[in-house]
């Protein structure tokens, strides 16, 4: 892709992290939202990986979703931590039939808010592999993920990387999250981050001359 044609077509890129405990189902989540595919032997993250998307938050406003899909795995958190600071956004995963993975994710929360400090990163938190729902299997309970959300002020979806159900919905309420409080103001784009980047001179304009309006929307937004 030439540079013009990249111009084209967003008006705004958004880095977004990928977090939770390893194997519960970052990468699978985004091979579902970014090529409709499910694996069952997909290989465990070595570092970071890679994705792009495009969406499109409203008619004519294209936004080039940038994904770090980062390794759960411990030995590779030195890398992954490097990785926190040019995000704007971040899906909290956990694995609803892995306590464990649910009990770190407060631990991913706050390291990343500690590390990007004064700065901060959208969440949506994630509870995924729905699909192998069954009393003796699930772990965490709907109610639990939904308090623990609500503390951290950050909105919860259950999904499924295997059945897709919930995929769509997780990553398009972050992206519209992170529109809104764009254009309220809430995140800015700054000099030096690579957080959000803007195409073009009239996508900033775009952003500045909403800012009343999405004022108001973003109110509605519980991110
Ligand atoms: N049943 C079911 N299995 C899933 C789902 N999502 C992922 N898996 C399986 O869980 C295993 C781990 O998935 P990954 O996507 O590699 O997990 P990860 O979080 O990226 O793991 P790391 O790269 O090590 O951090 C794989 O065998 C997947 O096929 C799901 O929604 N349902
Ligand atoms: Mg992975």
């Amino acid at each position: 892709m030439t540079g013009a044609t990249d111009l084209m077509l967003w008006q705004y890129q958004f880095r977004i992290i990928m977090l939770g405990d390893s194997t519960v189902g970052k990468s699978s989540l985004l091979k579902r939202y970014t090529e409709d595919q499910f694996l069952e032997n997909i290989n465990q993250t070595v570092g970071v990986d890679f994705y792009v998307h495009f969406v499109e938050v409203e008619p004519g406003i294209r936004i080039k979703l940038q994904f770090w899909d980062t390794a759960g795995q411990e030995r590779f958190r030195s890398v992954t931590r490097s990785y926190y600071r040019n995000s704007v956004g971040g899906l909290l995963v956990f694995d609803l039939g892995n306590r464990a993975s649910f009990q770190h994710v407060h631990e991913w929360y706050t390291e990343v808010l500690e590390k990007v400090q004064p700065h901060t990163v959208l969440f949506v938190l994630v509870g995924n592999k729905s699909d192998m729902e069954t009393e003796e299997r699930r772990q965490v309970s709907r109610e639990e993920a939904e308090d623990l959300a609500a503390q951290m002020g950050v909105p919860y979806v259950e999904a499924s990387a295997k059945s897709s159900l919930g995929v769509t919905e997780a990553f398009e309420l972050l992206t519209r999250c992170i529109f809104q409080a764009l254009r309220s103001g809430q995140v800015q784009i700054r000099h030096g981050w690579d957080g959000i980047k803007c195409s073009s001179p009239q996508a900033k304009e775009v952003h500045l001359s909403d800012n009343k309006m999405a004022a108001a929307q973003v109110k509605n937004c519980s991110c």
